[in-house]
């Protein structure tokens, strides 16, 4: 191998490197020696393995990667540093007898990314003696807080979800369906070199944006009446999440007012967004907002969530969340106000928290547009 190809693999593992540190120190502190990572994204975050099936185990002595015969090549690419174990038999079996083999007796996992089968395999075939330990949530608040080089790469998912956004605009003309402007959507992002989308976009035309979760259908667009197009696009591993809503057509008074309050109330809670603020302060903002012009029992969710290599990640944006924002992290912020039958906005933008300051990633107008 040459020197070059060298000093790059280092630096391409470097960030993983230091992961794995801070999970080891997480670990000593916490009086445990290893911890079983079954959850895929934070598998990609502490290893760089991107393969489907696989468990990461992580102890004072190093990391340990089981998986089947048909990730190990891939495994040993990209786990650099971790050691690649292939699984004999059942996943969860051969990660116990793993934990058996080092005698590890207080054991780290994860409740929630592993099935009460699947625990009662592991705990099995780890034998007795050995207490495992609920780390809920440890690793994801790790991943909360986005180093230099996520952002770099969430900034460009971010700009290409705009792209796309703006690039079906010119589609939506009275006859289109709501499945075609999806189906360019979901191509013009692979187009653009993203993996795929980060989620099934949202399309909704007419009363449908009133359901503020639409999947797309044949319904065609007519003359006057809302979109909504909620999308994002996974690049280089990170999700972006964008909303925009328009009108197609003059927009009565009505519409109009409601999209100038629901701008207003995405304006303050952006605004509101700050290092050390408490999440559910920034709901607040959003809130406060749509009272002022009656509309907040309309605004049906939350006001937005973290986003990284999951679309849905810490920290939570809601109402109550005590939870403070922290620099390098990526919030989205969508209020939307819903009037069943008749339609909804929502406006959507993705927000990385820095230390003495905000930044707006994503880059679309925010004004009304009426096509
Ligand atoms: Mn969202």
């Amino acid at each position: 191998m040459e020197e070059t190809s060298v000093s790059s693999v280092l630096f391409m593992s470097l960030p993983f490197i230091k992961r794995r540190r801070a999970v080891r120190d997480g670990l000593r502190s916490g009086g445990l020696e290893a911890l079983v990572v079954t959850q895929a994204a934070n598998r990609f975050y502490l290893s760089g393995f991107t393969g489907e099936d696989g468990v990461l185990i992580i102890s004072g002595a190093g990391a340990a990667l089981v998986t089947d015969g048909r990730f190990t090549t891939q495994a040993a690419e990209e786990a650099r540093g971790v050691r690649i174990i292939r699984q004999k038999g059942p996943l969860q079996e051969s990660v116990g007898r793993f934990v058996k083999s080092r005698g590890w007796k207080r054991i780290g996992y994860d409740p929630a990314s592993v099935s009460i089968e699947q625990f009662g395999r592991l705990r099995r075939a780890a034998g007795r003696h050995r207490t495992w330990h609920r780390l809920q949530g440890a690793i994801e608040s790790l991943r909360a807080r986005k180093d230099g080089s996520e952002l770099a790469q969430m900034r460009k998912s971010a700009l290409l979800a705009g792209e796309v956004l703006e690039s079906v605009l010119k589609l939506l003309r009275p006859g289109v369906r709501e499945f075609e402007i999806a189906a360019e959507i979901e191509y013009q992002m692979r187009r653009r070199g993203a993996t795929g989308p980060a989620f099934p976009s949202i399309i909704a035309f007419g009363p449908r944006t009133a359901l503020p979760h639409a999947s797309p259908t044949g319904r065609k667009l007519r003359k006057n009446e809302l979109v909504v197009l909620d999308l994002g696009a996974i690049l280089g591993h990170y999700c972006s999440d964008i909303t925009r809503t328009l009108f197609v057509g003059r927009a009565p008074a009505r519409i109009r007012g409601w999209y100038q309050a629901v701008v207003e109330a995405q304006q303050a809670a952006v605004s509101a967004v700050r290092a050390g603020a408490e999440c559910g302060e920034i709901d607040a903002a959003a809130r406060k907002v749509l009272k002022g012009h009656r509309l907040d029992r309309l605004f049906v969710h939350g006001t937005g969530h973290g986003l990284g290599l999951e679309v849905h990640e810490e920290p939570r944006v809601a109402r109550g969340q005590r939870q403070r924002l922290s620099p390098g992290n990526v919030i989205t912020i969508e209020p939307g106000v819903y009037v069943p039958g008749t339609g909804g906005i929502r406006i959507e933008d993705d927000v990385a928290v820095h230390l003495h300051s905000s930044e707006v990633l994503t880059r679309v107008r925010r004004d009304f547009i009426e096509l």
